[in-house]
């Protein structure tokens, strides 16, 4: 929930993210940071005071307790690579610092200068140690290999957890080096989840995999792979991930689109076509990716815009409001959490294909999706491993808002669809139609 307010998620926990069957929710970063209404100044810390343009401590700890008793889980995103990148200035907290010095928390001594560029700042990501020991943009990189830092980073970790929360996306980590992140994680003891962002770049040195002993690990090759199927390269292309040199499917945080790679690089939600939601029904419907994860931000123009409406989340119906674009809520994303739910780690059956742009398959005979990503109508009989009977078609929601849309009627495995352009089916055990429709 990429920018919602504390009070904002803790609704939406209530309102919907619990009825829905999502298991987490991730927020922004919940500790200072410097002032200003660009989202990216939340990844520019100033302490670990739980004060953020997002809300107060009290604030967070409410939202979390009512999110868990919703049946949700909190993720929080840690920024532990970096302090601020500004030369001087006052945090949300309203204290002041200066780029290597923040009074309380950290001082000239817990920093890396580099001295391998110009500036201290990273030029060649091909040089490990300039992606680990140098500036990521000019934000002040902490020296993470010390003792001093990691038991700081270890106490604010320890303090997020205190609050309830159970997961942790580690920010930045391709500029940590892993045996510092395990050294930091030692002095918390267990998390639940980890998910650490680790972007791949070809011919870079440091790779994803060198983070799995940790936890889970952000796999962007994905989300460049779904970007180029859906768009160019068919769908047909997307049945096996296995075989690719990527991280192992239960080791690998999947999505479709993050804050940053909305703005930068991947499918959006001004992705022409309706691929956005495709990719995102598809990534809730495969298998790869132990954990997928949805973004659901808002609109922007240009890449700075900060959060709509004063960081109060708001979703009208299913539909975004003030802003939001509420992707949490569409309903063939929500109802896909729900087939996911359902579905498990079944394996994949039944793969069919129509044109490059069309595939169906099945979860084991739990589930099957059928996502015509063509611009014609994609007419066929599609064979099921699943039970006879009248399913929901969750893509529109079912069955939290009923069974929206006409039943699909599975007879000896079964069944024959006019999947209208663009558009995508599932269908389930956990949502048979209602009988008499
Ligand atoms: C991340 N992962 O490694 C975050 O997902 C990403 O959103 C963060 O960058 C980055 N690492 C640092 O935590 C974002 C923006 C940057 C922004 C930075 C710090 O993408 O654009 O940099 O947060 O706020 C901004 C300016 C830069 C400037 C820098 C320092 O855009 O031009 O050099 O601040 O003043
Ligand atoms: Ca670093």
């Amino acid at each position: 929930m990429f920018e919602w307010n504390w009070n904002s998620i803790k609704a939406e926990c209530v309102a919907f993210l619990g009825p829905a069957g999502y298991g987490y929710v991730q927020t922004s970063p919940p500790n200072a940071h410097i002032v200003g209404k660009q989202w990216w100044t939340a990844y520019q810390p100033t302490s670990y005071d739980l004060v953020s343009n997002r809300g107060t401590r009290e604030e967070f700890i409410d939202m979390v307790n009512t999110c868990k008793t919703a049946g949700v889980q909190v993720i929080a995103d840690a920024v532990v690579n970096h302090m601020s990148g500004a030369s001087a200035g006052t945090s949300t907290l309203g204290t002041n610092f200066t780029h290597y010095d923040y009074p309380g928390t950290y001082s000239a001594n817990d920093f890396h200068y580099c001295g391998l560029t110009p500036d201290n700042n990273i030029a060649d990501y091909t040089n490990r140690d300039q992606v680990q020991k140098c500036q990521l943009v000019g934000l002040a990189d902490l020296a993470t290999d010390t003792d001093y830092v990691q038991g700081r980073l270890a106490d604010y970790l320890k303090d997020l957890l205190s609050t309830g929360v159970t997961g942790l996306r580690i920010d930045a980590a391709k500029h940590i080096a892993s045996s510092d992140i395990t050294n930091i994680l030692s002095r918390v003891g267990p998390v639940p989840y980890i998910t650490q962002e680790v972007i791949y770049g070809d011919n870079e040195p440091i790779q994803p995999s060198e983070y799995v002993a940790n936890g889970a690990v952000q796999e962007f090759r994905y989300t460049n792979t779904l970007k180029w199927a859906f768009t160019e390269g068919g769908i047909d292309t997307l049945q096996d991930f296995g075989n690719r040199g990527w991280l192992d499917s239960k080791s690998a945080n999947v999505f479709v689109a993050n804050h940053d790679t909305e703005r930068d690089s991947s499918l959006n939600y001004k992705s022409a076509m309706n691929t956005y939601y495709l990719a995102t029904i598809f990534s809730l419907a495969h298998p790869y990716g132990a954990n997928p994860t949805v973004l659901s931000s808002y609109f922007f123009e240009a890449r700075d815009d900060g959060a709509p409406n004063n960081w109060q989340g708001a979703c009208q119906g299913i539909s975004g409001d003030k802003g939001w674009l509420c992707q949490h809520r569409w309903p063939g994303i929500s109802g896909l959490v729900g087939f996911r739910n359902t579905v498990g780690d079944s394996e994949i059956t039944n793969w069919q294909t129509g044109t490059h742009q069309q595939i169906a398959f099945g979860r084991g005979n739990l589930g099957f999706v059928a996502i015509n990503n063509e611009s014609a109508q994609w007419s066929a009989e599609f064979t099921t491993s699943l039970p006879d009977g009248s399913y929901c078609n969750v893509n529109g929601g079912a069955p939290r808002d009923g069974c929206m849309g006409s039943p699909i009627t599975i007879s000896g495995g079964k069944f024959t669809a006019n999947i209208t352009p663009r558009t995508a089916l599932a269908v389930h055990v956990g949502a048979m139609a209602p009988a008499g429709l």
